[in-house]
């Protein structure tokens, strides 16, 4: 059967079992969109490239799939790239498709033509571009194992025009396999070896690839060993929280007496994250190149067990393969007084002290908490994050969809990409008032297609963040950071979502519900004082501190 190479193209991503794609449309590859026309692939058409690159993403951390995009050439692929980078950081399966000039009219600097290969060289795993029609199969086929296999990640697919338009008579591949790896049982022995040996253990769970099956088995492992866990950096759906053995995030913020632990246990058993520079207060938590403490780290990828930190036993396993190795392990505890104490600072740690202002963010959070205890939580980057972080309690995976590439503007296209993979869930995006701005324009993808996501802004008149480091390293001299907002209530409302105000606490939970309520996407704008800049200090704290009154 003759297809066009789109046609073909749209065929393999079915045969991958492809659901949902995210695009912003280009001629540069109108042939892919013709070859997706009557598919019963779910298009979504987004308003800028970073949307649904970051849509995309977002589905690929919701599913354990991977996110399908497509972008146009030049100016498509370069607002896509803030999504491939957050699924290089955040280790997420995700295949970008870009459009590409004609074979015939390359290294012409044609319009919007950009090598990819060198582009997005350090931002994926693999990038490359499909120049023969009959070896579209192969190579999507590729993308698809590349982007799952190993640790997991970005890839880009090149596609000229004339190759997507040219027919040919090719066959289907079969449907992409990745092979896992798995802990062997030396592996699962040495862990309990160094288990049934410690005073001080902690887990410290992250990373990409976990599953509710395997958040179920870690979960069995940690209560049956009363073992005390910590969540990596914006990885704190891994473990109920509510477990008694769960002891808070080690990321942005960090609870100091978490730190202190860390760098006090005798035995970090390391399930998934790379240990990045977030989730190890900038590499200052552990000893560099040799851990003080016993160390066994699990991660999916050979060339990342090693690569900061020398572990005592590493793991070559999926986050999932090495739960369900350990989910019957036992051995018995020697820490008990330790894990409870890690569990009351976590505790502590979660009560808030009232901050300046007629808006506590800390009170809206505990009254969400209530609410919608089984939301999906989404958000970019910004201090409001850090109310995130440490006041919600996160109850079953996927719960949290967040970048740990601490992009701004993630969580409007994130909840977008929540609600379609959850109807059946709330899901509530927390965003800044800097970080809703840069793709909040996705509130228009959330009306188009029903999706009704709640978005909290957290508007302070500034890029918050930033204002405190100026506060902090060069006091008094602010510059840059200052915001004049919009009408983000009147703006929802305008791309036909309700939209309110709130500016005082006691008015929150009224307005939560309408928001829940108003069955279409809705926008809350909070109105905080900038004083408030986190939820243990203010700005003029801050400057005072840094010597200036
Ligand atoms: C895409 C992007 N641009 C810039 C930054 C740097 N940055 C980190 S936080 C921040 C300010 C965020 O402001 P806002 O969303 O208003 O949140 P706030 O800190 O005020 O709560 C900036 C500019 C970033 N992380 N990502
Ligand atoms: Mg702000």
């Amino acid at each position: 059967m003759r297809r066009h190479g789109g046609k073909v193209l749209a065929d393999q991503l079915r045969v991958h079992g492809v659901e949902v794609a995210f695009c912003v449309p280009g001629e540069s590859y109108i042939a892919l969109l013709d070859g997706l026309y009557g598919s019963p692939i779910r298009l979504v058409t987004c308003r800028n490239e970073g949307g649904a690159a970051n849509m995309a993403e977002a589905y690929a951390k919701l599913t354990g799939r991977p996110g399908v995009c497509m972008v146009t050439r030049g100016p498509g692929a370069t607002h896509a790239s803030v999504g491939v980078h957050t699924a290089f950081q955040d280790s997420t399966p995700l295949v970008l498709l870009v459009g590409q000039v004609a074979t015939d009219q390359e290294e012409r600097e044609a319009f919007q033509e950009i090598d990819y290969r060198r582009m997005f060289g350090p931002l994926a795993k693999w990038v490359a571009q499909i120049d023969r029609v009959d070896r579209i199969p192969e190579l999507v086929a590729r993308a698809f194992t590349t982007a799952c296999a190993g640790r997991p990640g970005p890839v880009v697919l090149a596609l000229p025009e004339d190759v997507l338009a040219e027919e040919a008579d090719v066959d289907d591949a079969l449907p992409f396999g990745v092979a896992h790896p798995s802990p062997s049982p030396g592996d699962v022995e040495r862990v309990r070896e160094l288990l049934a040996a410690a005073e001080r253990p902690l887990a410290l769970l992250g990373g990409g690839g976990w599953t509710p099956d395997a958040s179920r088995d870690i979960g069995a492992f940690v209560e049956a060993n009363a073992l005390p866990a910590a969540a990596a950096f914006r990885r704190q759906d891994v473990l109920d929280n509510d477990s008694q053995w769960y002891v808070g995030d080690v990321g942005i913020g960090v609870n100091p007496a978490l730190a202190a632990r860390v760098r006090d246990a005798d035995l970090l058993v390391v399930v998934g994250p790379r240990l990045g520079e977030m989730t190890t207060s900038r590499y200052t938590l552990l000893r560099v190149p040799t851990p003080r403490q016993k160390l066994v780290h699990v991660h999916p990828a050979a060339e990342e067990l090693g690569r900061v930190y020398q572990p005592t036993v590493p793991v070559l396993a999926t986050p999932e393969s090495f739960a369900a190795a350990v989910a019957d392990l036992r051995v018995e505890p020697r820490w008990r007084e330790w894990a409870e104490s890690a569990r009351a600072d976590y505790e502590a740690w979660q009560r808030h002290d009232p901050m300046p202002g007629d808006l506590d963010l800390g009170d809206c959070i505990a009254h969400m908490r209530e609410r919608v205890p089984d939301a999906i939580v989404t958000n970019g980057a910004g201090n409001h994050t850090v109310w995130i972080h440490r006041f919600w309690r996160f109850h079953r995976f996927p719960s949290q969809v967040a970048p740990t590439s601490g992009a701004m503007g993630y969580g409007v296209p994130a909840a977008v990409a929540a609600k379609l993979v959850a109807a059946d869930r709330s899901v509530v995006c927390f965003s800044g008032d800097g970080d809703f701005l840069m793709l909040g324009q996705e509130l228009a993808t959330a009306v188009q297609y029903e999706l009704p996501i709640v978005v909290l802004v957290v508007d302070n008149g500034m890029y918050g963040t930033i204002r405190m480091h100026q506060e902090r390293n060069y006091p008094g001299r602010v510059v840059g950071t200052d915001l004049v907002n919009p009408d983000f209530a009147a703006l929802a409302r305008a791309f036909g979502a309700h939209g309110e105000e709130v500016t005082r606490t006691a008015d929150f939970p009224a307005a939560f519900e309408r928001a829940l309520e108003a069955g279409r996407p809705a926008l809350l704008s909070l109105r905080v004082d900038p004083e408030a800049i986190t939820p243990r200090a203010t700005l003029s704290g801050i400057r005072a501190e840094a010597g200036v009154g």
